[in-house]
């Protein structure tokens, strides 16, 4: 690659929002990244993870060779050997045997080869894909009501609405930019907006109502909706009559008072019928709807209770209004237009014997699947059961991140032959992995995704592959062709595969379809490297009021008001219900974030929120190590005691795992309930107990030595998490004993300084400070990790003087806004001195003047301080 810099315009590979990046790039390193201004999704901004894309371009951690059983091998070697396995196991046992379990991080290339090899080619359609766990839900809704999975929304949308109901959706931290657009509007034209969501999250920052509801009631809520629009006349009958089928049958199951409501949510019917008459009112509405949505055991009826209101009222294909549901990953989108999911064929054809013919002949395919495969958790279970006997998984991390992850393990471990691509060299599924495939990351491969608003943009190679990596169509390809279908699959670069989807998209669809890239089925390779965002459908979807059905109607789908069962809610006396979700600077599994010290500095540690009676009741204190448990497993996590979650109900976040903590993978203890429509599993409402661990003795430590997973899971500690820092790794621990914990650091000599509550230790190998260990016995008196990292990189007389200073005076407080390092002491001393508003501290400390996600909260912090301040000067 070049040695001078050069400028290229790529896509962020993290969220939904799908934010265009412009990375400068020198002597094959990303030297920096920026917001590309003229991506129609953010227009120049980045949030916080997208602006920190160059550190996790750097090459450690990478899987950099094909390996088979753990020894490394060349490529022949490999893929003749999965596709050997794929083969032999088809003979066998027939095409039900074999599976795909894919990623919306794939790139639509990649999806679209895995996609056309399993479904067309192999026979079966046991391909599925995280997006199970994550939009499945929205897609059966969309399809229920439509007859297409279509958005019919976009980011403008939210800016031109009146009002703006967020449902299960904590926007502030999942969808950073699209967050800002719409905060941006509200000041500029008093945009409403209602959070429905049982937790005080960030994004209630711009909340004029905060609906709490009770955890899974969100169909009791929009059928009252629904109700009142009914009752007083707020429907819009012409389009009813028009455009719809099922209003009536719909508006009668629907039937719910507001005392009942209130009863099922646990909301005041103040709040109720202030929410219901903003809806009521408002003409322009759209209602942005997440993972507190599709993550349930009714999740599909939950969308469609949304879909509902929006239909009775007309608003929907018009500006301003709509029912959007917001994509996760970076190309949920992408996976859903090549048919992805096991319950879909291609480019939004179904498993209709037309739909069936037509691939067949547009694929020239001997053995295009005739019936919906195996949905991801059937899939993992099919595997336990030894139904399936080889398995294929590209850009997830199952071990992870599907519910009940002990019994998946135990599935992968049981199943003969797992295949694994991946980008890193260590990750909880790869363990499991008989054959292990590097695949190309961000910045090396090439190829395209499509946001949530239907947007498709071009992820461009930055960077030469590290090691051996190759892009994940290619090695689909390689094996596809040594499967004997090499004809099909002779693909030389993503932008022919690019063209053949676009075609296929095209193929005799009169308008059935919206999902239709003709427009694009014709570029040439120059056309495609140079392609901008482009959006499908080229017109407003149902502008014209005319929908994917058959009779071309939107279809109303009559939900009923029922409890919202779990598996394990029938036992449960005095059990806690635990919601999971996201934390603001990290990616899922951490196998990018987790890499970037930087993204520490918010939240460092998995922790549990609990409300304040629930820790009482249990004698749980702020900052001790809890143990979440059920009959499924246990987890360890740091208690947060709060009132942002109300009584009775947990969160826990989702992102930790066997490589950064001894035991923290939160999925250990979700069941495996699933929406019996889209198989979405219920990765909100699990029920657990908790109780405190005894850990006497509390541990931050910074070292320049490794210190690997396995190892810490021998030291007999209570708890470990770990963050990998610049040039150093950083220990939280806690345990009962000093000794094992010494005895895991490679020491030649020793300082000590020992105090009463303080012991603080450094080691030193070659009179160089190899390590610095701080303990006491309180959580809160440690120092920060950034504090451990200036200390063990200062001469040995700054450390004495400064690991001697009394714990009081050490600025042991978190980053609050990481963008500016500004600290929660200075912010705290910068309110208590006068400053008593987010505006005034951004002028004074530049903090939350940046990406802006920690605007939420320094208003916390002032609403805590300012009271304080004005407290003592009474
Ligand atoms: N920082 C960061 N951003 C991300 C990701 C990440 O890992 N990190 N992942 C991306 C992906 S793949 C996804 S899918 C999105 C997810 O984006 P979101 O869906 O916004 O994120 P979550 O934190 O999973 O959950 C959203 C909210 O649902 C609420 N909730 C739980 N139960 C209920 C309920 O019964 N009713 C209602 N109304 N709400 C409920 C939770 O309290 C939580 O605040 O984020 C994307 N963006
Ligand atoms: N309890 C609970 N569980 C959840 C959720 C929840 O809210 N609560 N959310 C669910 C949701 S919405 C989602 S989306 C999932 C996410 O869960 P996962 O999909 O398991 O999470 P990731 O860490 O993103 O896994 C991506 C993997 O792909 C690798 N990778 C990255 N890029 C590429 C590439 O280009 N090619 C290949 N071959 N590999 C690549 C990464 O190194 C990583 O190992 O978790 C789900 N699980
Ligand atoms: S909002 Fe999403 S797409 Fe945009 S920079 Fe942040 S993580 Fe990337
Ligand atoms: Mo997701």
């Amino acid at each position: 690659m070049s040695s001078r810099t050069d400028s290229i315009c790529t896509t962020c590979p993290y969220c939904g929002v799908g934010c265009g990046v412009k990375a400068r790039v020198a002597n094959n390193e990303v030297i920096a990244v920026e917001g590309d201004t003229n991506h129609p999704a953010n227009r120049g901004q980045l949030c916080i993870k997208g602006a920190n894309l160059a550190a996790t371009t750097a090459v450690t951690g990478r899987l950099k060779q094909p390996q088979i059983a753990g020894k490394p091998t060349d490529w022949d070697t490999a893929l003749d050997l999965v596709a050997g396995r794929f083969n032999a196991v088809i003979t066998e046992h027939g095409p039900e045997a074999v599976a795909f379990y894919l990623s919306g991080q794939l790139l639509t290339e990649d999806y679209y080869v895995a996609n056309k090899l399993m479904k067309g080619f192999l026979g079966s359609a046991n391909v599925d894909t995280n997006s199970r766990l994550c939009m499945a839900s929205a897609v059966a809704a969309h399809k229920r009501a439509f007859g297409e999975d279509v958005v019919p929304c976009d980011y403008t949308d939210l800016e031109e609405a009146d009002l703006v109901v967020l449902v299960g959706s904590n926007m502030a931290w999942a969808h950073p930019v699209v967050y800002q657009r719409l905060a941006v509007a509200r000041e500029l034209h008093g945009t409403r907006v209602v959070v429905v969501d049982p937790r005080v999250t960030p994004t209630c920052e711009i909340a004029d109502l905060h609906l709490a509801l009770n955890p899974g009631s969100d169909i009791d809520l929009f059928n009252a909706l629904l109700t009142h629009l009914s009752d007083n006349s707020h429907i819009d009958h012409s389009f009813i009559d028009k455009h719809t089928e099922g209003w009536e049958e719909t508006r009668d199951q629907a039937d719910i008072s507001i005392t009942q409501t209130s009863a099922a949510t646990g909301l005041t019917e103040h709040d109720l019928v202030n929410f219901l008459n903003w809806f009521a009112a408002t003409d322009r509405v759209v209602t942005v709807f997440s993972q507190g949505v599709n993550q349930s055991s009714r999740g599909t009826d939950k969308a469609n209770a949304i879909i509902n209101c929006h239909l009775a009222t007309g608003r929907i294909g018009r500006v301003g209004c709509g029912p959007f549901s917001i994509t996760g990953q970076p190309n949920a989108m992408g996976g859903r237009e090549v048919g992805g999911m096991a319950s879909q064929l291609a480019a939004h054809m179904d498993f209709d014997a037309d739909s069936i013919e037509r691939i067949r002949r547009f694929w020239q395919a001997p053995n295009v699947a005739s019936a919906p495969g195996l949905k991801a958790v059937d899939m993992f279970q099919a595997l336990e059961e030894g139904k399936v006997k080889v398995i294929w998984i590209m850009g997830t991390n199952p071990a992870v991140s599907l519910p009940d992850s002990e019994s998946v393990r135990r599935a992968l471990a049981a199943c003969p032959t797992v295949v694994v691509s991946d980008c890193t060299a260590a990750t909880d599924t790869n363990v499991y992995a008989d054959i292990l495939l590097p695949a190309q990351g961000w910045g090396e491969k090439d190829g395209s995704v499509t946001n949530s608003e239907r947007f498709v943009s071009r992820q461009r190679r930055l960077l030469p592959p590290s090691g051996d990596a190759m892009p994940d169509w290619w090695i689909l390809c390689q094996v596809a062709a040594r499967m004997g279908f090499a004809e099909a699959f002779n693909y030389a670069n993503p932008a022919q595969i690019f063209a053949e989807h676009a075609q296929l998209s095209a193929f005799e669809n009169n308008g059935e379809r919206l999902f239709n890239l003709s427009h694009l089925a014709g570029q040439t390779e120059d056309e495609y490297d140079n392609m901008r965002p482009n959006r499908w459908p080229k017109a407003r979807p149902f502008a014209d009021a005319r929908f994917s059905t058959p009779n071309r109607r939107a279809r109303f789908i009559p939900i009923k008001n029922k409890p919202i069962k779990n598996e394990s809610s029938g036992q449960n006396t005095g059990m806690l219900l635990l919601n999971t979700g996201r934390y603001r600077d990290q990616w899922h599994t951490m196998t990018r974030t987790g890499s970037v010290a930087d993204l520490f500095q918010d939240s460092w540690l998995p922790a549990l929120q609990i409300h304040p009676t629930d820790a009482a009741k249990r004698n749980i204190k702020n900052g001790d190590v809890v143990q979440v448990e059920n009959h499924l497993g246990h987890v360890r996590l740091i208690a947060d005691v709060t009132t942002d979650v109300k009584p009775g109900n947990l969160f826990a976040p989702i992102h930790w795992n066997d490589q950064f903590s001894g035991r923290a993978n939160i999925c250990q203890v979700i069941a495996s309930v699933t929406d019996p429509i889209s198989g979405q599993p219920d990765s909100k409402q699990a029920r657990v107990n908790c109780r405190s661990i005894e850990a006497p003795l509390r541990i931050r430590l910074a070292t320049t030595q490794g210190v690997s997973a396995e190892t810490l899971d021998k030291a007999e500690l209570q708890f470990w998490a770990r963050i990998p820092g610049p040039g150093m790794t950083f220990l939280e621990l806690a345990g009962t004993e000093l000794s094992p914990i010494l005895s895991l650091l490679d020491t030649c000599d020793m300082v000590t300084l020992e105090a009463v509550e303080h012991f603080r230790a450094l080691g030193r190998i070659a009179d160089q400070p190899a390590w610095l260990l701080f303990s006491t016995g309180a959580y809160c008196n440690l120092p920060s990790w950034r504090h451990l990292h200036a200390l063990l990189t200062a001469e040995t007389e700054d450390w004495r003087r400064l690991s001697s200073t009394p714990p009081g005076e050490v600025d042991t407080s978190r980053c609050v806004c990481t963008c500016f390092q500004v600290t929660e002491r200075t912010i705290q001393q910068t309110i208590m001195a006068g400053v008593d508003s987010v505006a005034v501290l951004g002028e004074t400390l530049s903090c939350g003047t940046n990406c802006g996600s920690c605007r939420h909260e320094l208003q916390k912090l002032v609403n805590k301080h300012a009271t304080k301040k004005l407290v003592a000067a009474v």
